[in-house]
């Protein structure tokens, strides 16, 4: 069997995504995600112009040997765009191998580890009352994990919680949003006292800092919020500095995740030998597809790190197909984020993934289970977007 064809399409319904189709002679074909927010152009260009010339005639069986040459064959290696387009490569493929094997990709990974992957959704408020609804809410909706993040008193359209009244600036192009960390510090331990006073321990409760803080400062919360027991304090400082995490870990027990902006095992294996974080956040999209990520998972089992992949709405339904299948085969899987997509995006991508009970299942059908209806992606063009930056008090820039 040869790739026959293969092309890039991009879409937005509901938010902008970026979709490779690989076309095989047999008449099979494959689709991976290849969306990275606010740049997605740039991977679209990256494929078209310089991935899917490589492709045509290629064996599509050749999964690993595809990854290996499109990485070590561009000789300029890692980053967000080059592996989010080795991803998407790498997710076709996958998902061409199933259905010609008529069988769903979990099984090619090894088959069920488990009966369905344990995901986590979002809680957030503008107050303290308002996220304990949410998140009473979202228990009754089934969900056992949830991610809880509240306005803090002083800080307006802060990362995670819903816009306040000035949201967008009218002469920009993205939203900018103000940060003051001292104001965050004193509320986060206050947000969870009341909120685990309200709905007790039977929840997994989760917290994303979003590279906020320095390493001291979120020793400092690990530390005032033991007592709330959480499931993790996600990306607590900025997460290109390895050892930053040795210094939260001596002063927290609070479990650690980080890694939704890695790109490959390079980016964490420091992390991940030292003990220095609980979760790794690394997704297939981002960090070069299955394949990859399969080689960060089995690197992490033996230190007690497990996987808690990133599944924003800006990772596209075929990445949660992708993550799935990983997360149901694979032993140290621990949770799954799981941040519902708009309404038109399963009708552009038809999935066999499904939520039941507080778990995400993969589903039974070959290959990954997903699809694209490019004719109703054709009505939702690209649409620009940025992601929103963020600004200190006095104005200086500072990671959103
Ligand atoms: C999360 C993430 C996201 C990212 C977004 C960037 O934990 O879900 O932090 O909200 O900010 O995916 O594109
Ligand atoms: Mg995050």
């Amino acid at each position: 069997m040869k790739i026959s064809n293969a092309r890039v399409i991009v879409t937005s319904p509901g938010r902008n995504f970026v979709t490779l189709k690989i076309e095989t002679d047999a008449g099979v074909h494959g689709i991976g995600d290849a969306t990275l927010n606010g740049r997605e152009l740039a991977v679209a260009s990256y494929l078209t112009e310089h991935v899917v010339p490589l492709l045509e005639g290629r064996d599509p069986a050749d999964i690993e040997d595809t990854w290996q040459y499109l990485y070590k064959g561009a000789y300029w290696r890692r980053g967000p765009v080059t592996m989010a387009a080795i991803a998407a490569v790498d997710m076709a493929l996958w998902d061409i191998k199933g259905k010609v094997l008529d069988t769903p990709v979990y099984n090619l990974l090894g088959g069920r580890s488990r009966r369905g992957v344990l995901c986590y959704v979002h809680a957030s408020g503008r107050s303290i009352a308002d996220t304990i609804e949410q998140v009473r809410r979202l228990r009754e909706e089934g969900y056992r994990a949830i991610r809880v993040q509240c306005v803090a008193p002083g800080i307006d359209n802060m990362y995670g919680t819903p816009r306040g009244m000035d949201g967008q600036q009218p002469d920009l192009p993205f939203v900018e949003e103000g940060w003051a960390t001292e104001k965050y510090l004193r509320f986060v331990p206050e947000l969870f006292a009341a909120v685990r006073d309200a709905v007790g321990f039977d929840v997994h409760l989760l917290h994303d800092a979003h590279h906020r803080l320095t390493p001291i400062e979120a020793g400092w919360l690990g530390k005032r919020l033991e007592d709330y027991q959480l499931f993790w304090l996600e990306d607590a400082v900025p997460a290109e500095l390895q050892e930053s995490f040795r210094l939260i870990r001596q002063h927290t027990t609070t479990p650690l995740a980080v890694g939704e902006v890695f790109n490959s095992l390079y980016d964490c294996h420091q992390l991940i030998r030292e003990q220095l974080i609980d979760y790794i956040r690394a997704s297939v999209v981002h960090a070069g597809g299955i394949t990859q990520l399969r080689k960060v998972a089995h690197f992490a089992e033996p230190y007690h790190v497990k996987t808690g992949c990133h599944g924003a709405a800006d990772l596209s339904p075929v990445t949660m197909a992708a993550a799935l299948h990983f997360g149901l085969a694979t032993h140290n899987v621990g949770i799954q984020e799981y941040a519902h997509h708009a309404e038109e995006t399963p009708e552009v991508f038809p999935h066999a993934w499904s939520f039941s009970d507080g778990y995400l299942h993969p589903g039974e059908a070959p290959g990954l289970g997903v699809d694209i209806d490019e004719k109703l992606a054709a009505r939702y063009p690209y649409d620009r977007a940025y992601l929103p930056v963020s600004r200190k008090v006095d104005g200086t820039a500072s990671s959103w």
